[in-house]
């Protein structure tokens, strides 16, 4: 018969849940998972009922979209104090989401990824300049892989540099977003009369969304005094590109908007991606070896690599959708059904309910995937890929709001990957122990490895 789904044992449906910690909520939702076998289970946070689905023919369901959309409810609904109707955070029914996913769809096509090559790769060549003059040296790996990627999306998509491998100092725009980025998270997790009284924190909070507003307003009056480089790239496309549908053009908060969303989003999850590639790298020395083997292969000595051979790797591709599966950067994603409705033929769903959809649980589901726990880079093969369980895999989303920069994401870090293996080896001197951490999207923390150049230890 129809029933709710369960809850955890001591934790109400609704009401305080003290048990949630502050940190890494995430990875406990996929600890109390393993509660529940039958892939789904319910719970109150944050004053409201979410349910959290992980069983891949539940997640099949829940991933049609005549049935199940994406809501703005926290945090998402807080980061749009300083994303708004960005495309992450825009509400489905809100126009500017359409117009901009319209205008913006052709500029992440595979196809455009060759346009955006060259600064790609100055990009990528300033990260291994910097490794290069750190010799022998410890290197935080994730700090270093996040200049690479806020560097490669303000450069290709705004003509704007950060210069971040110039300094020691993460830019100030990166400590304005952390910061921002801690505080809507806290307040998804509190009520706001609380919020309310915390005056301080909110006039730090106002302070970092003007210097991230600032910083965006300030390269849009460039580019529009023409000053700043070619014209058609992402800003190019929003500041002159009219929307076929409704034939008019995105307004300038809009545009800010969206500006500061790819700073964002276009940076956060790819730095996390690289750092867990390099991470699983260390782990599977099988597979490092696999990769060194094909770079040697595609750019033998100093060969610099041109797109056309970034797109015939074979091995570095498959070791990403690998980490994807195991590290996915974006922990969860929420939908919500349109009407009532049930799934499983026994869960009922209320119209809106926070349905939570856990990748860690989904993408190690033994329904779906053999030896869940093992990096295995064959899975990828295309005749294995063919027996995957078709909704068991969803790092980039779902949907008509699945990520739009996943062409992008996966050509910058195919690219970083093979220059860093052309010219690194890594030795773990530290004995890193992964320490996630969680705040829109997930990276280790104080991931540090000593880098050497190749060619003078071989
Ligand atoms: Mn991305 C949406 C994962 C790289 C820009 N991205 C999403 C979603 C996931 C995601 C998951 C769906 C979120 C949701 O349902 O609420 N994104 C990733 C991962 C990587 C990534 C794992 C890298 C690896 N994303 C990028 C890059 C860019 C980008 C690079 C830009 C250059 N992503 C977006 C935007 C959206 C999005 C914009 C929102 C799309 C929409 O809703 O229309």
């Amino acid at each position: 018969g129809l029933r709710p789904a369960r809850s955890p044992h001591g934790i109400p449906i609704l009401g305080y849940t003290p048990q949630i910690p502050d940190t890494n909520p995430v990875a406990y939702f996929g600890e109390l998972s393993k509660q529940f076998p039958e892939g789904i289970f319910s719970m109150d946070v944050g004053g409201q009922e979410n349910v959290f689905v992980y069983d891949p023919d539940l997640v099949t369901e829940v991933c049609d979209e005549t049935r199940f959309g994406k809501p703005i409810f926290a945090p998402l609904s807080h980061v749009r104090d300083y994303t708004g109707a960005g495309l992450f955070t825009a509400h489905q029914h809100e126009e500017e989401w359409g117009m901009a996913h319209r205008i913006l769809m052709p500029a992440f096509s595979q196809r455009a990824m060759k346009g955006y090559f060259g600064q790609m790769l100055e990009i990528a060549q300033n990260l291994v300049g910097k490794w290069e003059r750190k010799e022998g040296q410890s290197v935080n790996i994730t700090d270093d892989y996040t200049r690479l990627t806020l560097d490669t999306i303000a450069l290709s998509g705004f003509g704007y540099r950060f210069d971040s491998f110039e300094k020691e100092k993460l830019h100030s725009f990166l400590q304005a977003l952390l910061e921002a980025l801690v505080e809507s998270m806290r307040r998804s997790q509190e009520l706001p009369s609380l919020t309310a009284l915390r005056k301080a924190d909110d006039k730090k909070y106002r302070e970092n969304i003007r210097l991230m507003r600032d910083l965006v307003e300030s390269v849009i009056k460039e580019r529009r005094e023409g000053k700043g480089s070619g014209e058609d790239d992402l800003l190019g496309l929003m500041l002159e590109a009219t929307d076929p549908e409704t034939g008019k053009g995105l307004d300038d908060d809009n545009v800010r908007d969206q500006v500061v969303t790819f700073l964002i989003a276009g940076h956060e999850t790819t730095s996390g991606l690289l750092s867990f590639a390099t991470y699983s790298l260390m782990r599977n020395p099988h597979v490092l070896a696999q990769a060194y083997a094909e770079v040697d292969r595609l750019l033998p000595g100093d060969t610099v690599p041109d797109y056309d051979t970034i797109m015939q790797m074979d091995v570095i591709p498959r070791i990403l959708e690998e980490t994807l599966r195991l590290w996915a950067p974006i922990p969860q994603i929420m939908k919500a059904p349109l009407e009532d409705t049930v799934i499983g033929g026994r869960y009922e769903l209320k119209q809106g309910t926070k349905t939570n959809l856990l990748m860690g649980p989904l993408h190690t589901h033994a329904k779906a995937w053999e030896r869940p726990e093992e990096f295995d880079i064959n899975r990828w093969l295309p005749e294995n890929r063919a027996q995957h369980h078709p909704h068991a895999y969803k790092p980039f989303g779902n949907g008509v709001r699945a990520c739009i920069g996943r062409q992008f994401a996966l050509t910058e870090a195919r690219l970083a990957l093979a220059l860093v293996l052309q010219k690194f080896k890594f030795s773990d001197t530290s004995d890193y122990k992964m320490d996630v951490k969680e705040a829109l999207t997930r990276k280790p923390g104080g991931f540090e490895l000593k880098v050497r150049t190749r060619q003078e230890h071989e």
